[in-house]
């Protein structure tokens, strides 16, 4: 131990600072070399072990590919206009996302793709017993020019009784609801007939979704809005039915 600037073994120069083999420690314990000792204490954190696990990367999920997103990014989901990337730590997986790519997903893949993001916002339909996540149904993005009748197939709305949805919006946007209705295409053979089924409830703006005039529901990240429609006539027998939502509207990232 010395500090006269020759060979080293511990040096403690006089703020206190102790090198082990280093002759200018620049904090209180310098060492070059390995440090063995049966733990570590940050504070009162104190180890006695490497915690166990591995990190990984997984695929970009690149919104270019359109049908990537919601497939590879395991649990939870890429929002449109996004991008995301799983990301495995101690094996826990778990979906990171970035607005980076924000507005791609959205030309590439809402705006009219199949299965890449989901589209936006969400229409939940009462089959009976509880709301089950049916589609989206305004998937027209960035401004009105892009509005039009939107049709989307229905596999959950159960038309006995009273006939309940929600629009959930669940993504980081804007959405201008012009219009909703149920539309219900009955077949039997080269026979068809078309009913449309009016909303009679809305908890909000109901007289702003039933015409197509350029008054809008506008809901943001967040909102929940419940619809109740007019009943649907009876399904004769031997005839198939189809159920759709038929909506006008547009959305806008934020
Ligand atoms: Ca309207």
């Amino acid at each position: 131990m010395s500090g006269d600037g020759g060979d080293e073994g511990v040096f403690v120069d006089n703020a206190g600072n102790v090198g082990i083999g280093v002759v200018s420690p620049t904090e209180k314990l310098d060492v070059n070399g390995n440090i063995k000792g049966s733990g570590v204490c940050i504070g009162t954190d104190c180890k006695t072990s490497w915690p166990s696990g591995t990190a990984s990367w997984g695929s970009v999920c690149n919104p270019a590919a359109v049908g990537a997103c919601s497939s590879c990014c395991g649990p939870g989901t890429v929002p449109c206009g996004y991008m995301g990337r799983q990301v495995t730590i101690s094996g826990t997986t778990i979906c990171l996302v970035t607005a980076s790519s924000q507005g791609s997903c959205g030309a590439l893949a809402c705006d009219g793709g199949v299965s890449c993001c989901p589209w936006c916002p969400f229409f939940y339909s009462w089959d009976g017993q509880k709301y089950v996540k049916d589609t989206t149904f305004i998937y027209k993005l960035d401004g009105p020019e892009k509005e039009d009748i939107q049709l989307r197939e229905l596999t959950h709305l159960g038309l006995t009784g009273t006939i309940k949805a929600k629009i959930v919006e669940e993504e980081p946007e804007t959405s201008y609801i012009d219009m909703v209705k149920i539309l219900v295409v009955d077949r039997q053979g080269d026979s068809k007939k078309e009913y449309e089924l009016n909303p009679v409830y809305s908890s909000r703006d109901l007289e702003k979704i039933l015409y197509s005039d350029d008054q809008y529901l506008v809901t943001n990240q967040g909102d929940e809005i419940s619809l109740e429609f007019e009943p649907a006539p009876a399904l004769p027998d031997g005839w198939t039915r189809q159920v759709f939502i038929k909506a006008e509207g547009y959305y806008i990232l934020k």
